[in-house]
């Protein structure tokens, strides 16, 4: 398929859709991105052309996880650098109108309904920004056998780069979907995307969905 810096070539049998923290305490008010200082509509364009991916990929049946970050009730798998930084009203742990902040089970840390999982995907929670650090998700992807990843969800520069350097230096080929991941900087978005794909792909691909929906088909 064609993508920068060049075409992307990949195997449905070998490809997971990576769908990384589409959650409420991200895209909704009054959840953790929105305590952050941040204007948290600016993520929504990507929901509607990740319906789009959502449907075609579990049509043509290709491994699909989402991730999830959040912590323990308990707190005790927060850092406390994590929890200190900033000057946020509302901290992890705290009570705000969905819940606890980026609590797991909370409403708030859950994913959006428009993308809600369905029977037979993995839901991988986090602690960290990167998916594989102290979570299965290495495992999962090993014991599917999967070595390329198409990458969504937000935020770009954050949780999305952190998995796909990570990814990349595990040894797989990462696309990632332009018009599927989002940042709450718009001058982020544009250089977080050129960074994956300069350099003659440096972390991977970036491509628009309908490049990616148009070789599945
Ligand atoms: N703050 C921000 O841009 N992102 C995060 O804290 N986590 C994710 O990117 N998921």
């Amino acid at each position: 398929m064609s993508a920068r810096p060049y075409d992307f070539t990949f195997d449905p049998a070998t490809t997971a859709l990576v769908v990384i923290d589409m959650q409420r305490d991200f895209l909704e008010p009054g959840g953790f991105g929105e305590s952050l200082g941040n204007d948290v509509s600016q993520l929504r364009s990507t929901i509607e052309p990740l319906q789009a991916v959502l449907a075609a990929v579990r049509a043509a049946g290709l491994t699909v996880i989402h991730t999830r970050e959040g912590h323990l009730p308990d707190l005790s798998d927060l850092p406390p650098a994590k929890l200190h930084r900033g000057d946020a009203a509302l901290r992890i742990g705290d009570l705000g109108p969905k819940g606890r902040i980026l609590i797991r089970g909370e409403y708030g840390q859950d994913i959006i309904d428009e993308l809600a999982p369905v029977d037979g995907e993995y839901v991988i929670d986090k602690p960290g920004k990167g998916a594989f650090y102290a979570t299965a998700f290495g495992d999962v992807l090993a014991e599917k056998g999967i070595t390329s990843l198409v990458v969504a969800g937000v935020t770009t520069e954050v949780c999305v780069h952190t998995t796909v350097r990570e990814a990349n230096d595990r040894g797989f080929e990462c696309l990632v979907l332009s018009d599927c991941v989002g940042s709450y900087f718009p001058e982020f978005q544009r250089v977080a995307l050129e960074m994956v794909a300069a350099q003659g792909g440096i972390f991977g691909w970036v491509a628009p969905s309908a490049d990616f929906l148009a070789a599945l088909a």
